[in-house]
């Protein structure tokens, strides 16, 4: 079966973001061989009376089909606990399937390229750290005014996901 390689958003802004996260980076790599970005601080998008989030991109390599990968990022979702308390509102743990090779996929469970994607300096400083050279519609993802802009805080370099020894 023919690997593909796909982006996985990740975003944490309840209880121990870091370690959430890093368990999450463990349970992806299961799925396939995966590359991880900087870890980020951002402001919250949606309601500003919620604590800032972290977030970070996984590069995943799989096998799996679309609809299987996202049955086994909702799997985790649930099984870090998650809790989301309103649209837009915070949570334990959120896995966007951001892109999947260069799919485009229209499904009532599944929208890729996932709509933030070009929107979100969360999403696209992390992206770019795995690939500076992505390009999506033709257009160069480090050119984006929302980039060249972006403020967001580096909290650690692309070993925060690595296991510890
Ligand atoms: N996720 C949300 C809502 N708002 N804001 C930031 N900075 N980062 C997120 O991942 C995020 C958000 C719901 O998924
Ligand atoms: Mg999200
Ligand atoms: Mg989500």
């Amino acid at each position: 079966m023919s690997a593909h390689v796909c982006y996985i958003g990740l975003g944490s802004n309840l209880g121990d973001s870091k370690q959430i996260l890093r368990d999450a980076v463990q349970a992806l790599s299961q799925l396939g061989q995966v590359r991880c970005s900087k870890l980020y601080q951002s402001p919250p998008m949606g309601p500003q009376d919620q604590p800032d989030y972290l977030n970070a991109v996984v590069e995943l390599t799989t096998s799996l089909a679309p609809l299987e990968l996202l049955d086994q990022l909702q799997k985790i979702e649930q099984e870090s606990g998650r809790v989301r308390l309103r649209h837009w509102g915070e949570r334990t743990l959120d896995l966007d399937l951001l892109l999947y090779g260069d799919q485009v996929i229209s499904h009532p469970r599944l929208t890729v390229p996932h709509v933030g994607v070009m929107l979100r300096d969360f999403v696209l400083l992390p992206l770019l750290d795995l690939n500076p050279n992505l390009e999506l519609q033709q257009q160069a993802l480090a050119e984006l005014d929302v980039v060249k802009t972006s403020t967001l805080t580096v909290l650690a370099d692309e070993t925060w996901g690595a296991p510890l020894a």
